[in-house]
């Protein structure tokens, strides 16, 4: 079900566990490293933390229970889509800035997480777009 929206503060829409790796920064091609990332969609925002952190409805809003991001993604104007050629792994989907100048990978192993996670992203994305 969708978080419910308070005004005063990004609903926290999703976490989880997933393996990342990022395949392009500011225009530059990288060698892929596959590591597991915590990543959180909150509002228009993909974030990735190293380790996952216990979050109550307090520490979310004040961000004290979170571990220093590794990184985020606006995805106003991101594009999403599978990307079945780019990896030898399976239930893999790419994600490309707004700019196309960063790129990166996402995968479980798990078909039903993979396809919430696609969905959700998407969802966010074509929200975005028609606001
Ligand atoms: O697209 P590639 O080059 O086959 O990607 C693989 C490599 O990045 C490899 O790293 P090294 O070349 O440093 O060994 C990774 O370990 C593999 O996971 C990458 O392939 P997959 O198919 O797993 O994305």
């Amino acid at each position: 079900a969708p978080a419910t929206v308070n005004p005063l503060s990004p609903p926290l829409d999703k976490a989880g566990m997933l393996n990342k790796t990022k395949i392009m920064e500011a225009g530059k091609k990288l060698r892929k490293n596959w590591a597991p990332s915590w990543v959180v969609l909150s509002g228009s925002s993909l974030v990735f933390h190293k380790e996952p952190k216990a979050q109550t409805a307090a520490s979310w809003k004040t961000g004290s229970a979170q571990s220093k991001p590794e990184g985020s993604v606006e995805l106003r104007g991101a594009h999403v889509e599978w990307a079945r050629d780019k990896s030898s792994k399976k239930n893999v989907f790419q994600i490309q800035t707004g700019t196309g100048h960063h790129e990166f990978l996402l995968q479980s192993d798990n078909d039903t997480i993979i396809n919430e996670w696609f969905q959700a992203i998407r969802s966010v994305i074509q929200k975005l777009s028609s606001e």
